[in-house]
């Protein structure tokens, strides 16, 4: 059963979308009628939300859509997040025990990468580990021993690089830019347009992902748990109804590229 929603403005431009489907995003003008007709094949509660920067409590414009009916087969049960199997806690402070003194290059990565044993290339290990821990065990390895510490840090930005695709750092540059940027900056420093009304409002300044002694404590379980989750009061929102699990995944890699010089072509290899 189709649902018709006629949609208006009485300020600023908006937007309306429907997070985790394909149904693409539409403006809604001030003063203006914009009509869209609305078909789920799938049972659930559906987030609608803008997508127009149209103030600071721009993200608070959200609510749901219930999708019930006797067409649909019951629904599966979600599997829990990476972050709670793990039991990782999200809130606490992740300092990264080391950090590298310049920028580490996935492509010098390459150079070494016939040493690396396989284990460290899954996705598991990728997931489960932060940059910093990665390093550490990397350098405790003996087929790696005649490696310098910036050598290994170009590993690690190699295993990184290796765990994602060229579509998905095109994906989560494109979701960046139109969900993250204001609050977290262009170039990720956590100084976006709307960062110091954030701080007004919420009390923490937006996180700044090219600081290296904080983003490479944290893995990216730890990092998909705060996109889903949020923030809890600090101004971070929580994306978890928004996005499909892939898209959180996607926008993880992205982050770490505010810490490593990753090619998109060569992602995933
Ligand atoms: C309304 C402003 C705002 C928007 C929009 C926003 N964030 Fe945040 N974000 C914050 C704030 C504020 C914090 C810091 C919270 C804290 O200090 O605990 C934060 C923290 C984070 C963290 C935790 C970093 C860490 O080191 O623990 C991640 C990851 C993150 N944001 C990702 C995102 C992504 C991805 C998006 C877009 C999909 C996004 N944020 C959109 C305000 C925002
Ligand atoms: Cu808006």
């Amino acid at each position: 059963m189709p649902l018709h929603l006629r949609l208006t403005s009485d300020d600023v431009m908006h937007s309306f979308a429907i997070g985790q489907s394909a149904i693409p995003a539409v403006d809604v003008l001030p003063g203006q009628m914009t009509e869209v007709t609305l078909t789920f094949d799938k049972p659930g509660t559906y987030t609608y939300y803008c997508t127009r920067w149209c103030g600071p409590n721009h993200w608070r414009m959200r609510g749901t859509i219930e999708v019930t009916g006797d067409d649909f087969a019951s629904p599966q049960p979600g599997t829990p997040p990476l972050y709670m199997t793990l039991n990782l806690d999200i809130d606490a402070a992740h300092p990264a025990s080391v950090t590298p003194i310049g920028f580490p290059d996935a492509q010098r990565g390459v150079t070494f990468s016939t040493l690396l044993p396989v284990n460290y290339l899954s996705l598991d290990y990728y997931r489960s580990h932060s940059p910093a821990q990665a390093v550490q065990e990397l350098r405790a390895e003996s087929a790696l021993a005649s490696l310098s510490n910036s050598d290994l840090w170009d590993l690690v930005a190699y295993i990184w690089q290796s765990n994602t695709t060229p579509e998905g750092l095109a994906e989560g540059q494109r979701l960046f830019a139109q969900n993250c940027a204001a609050c977290h900056g262009e170039t990720g420093r956590g100084n976006g347009v709307f960062s110091a009304d954030i701080k007004a409002l919420a009390g923490k300044t937006p996180a700044n992902f090219s600081d290296p002694a904080t983003m490479l404590g944290a893995g990216p379980a730890l990092l998909q748990g705060k996109i889903l989750r949020g923030g809890m009061g600090t101004g971070m929102p929580s994306w978890g109804p928004i996005f499909t699990d892939q898209q959180t995944w996607d926008l993880v890699s992205y982050l770490y590229t505010f810490q490593f010089r990753m090619n998109p072509a060569s992602a995933g290899k």
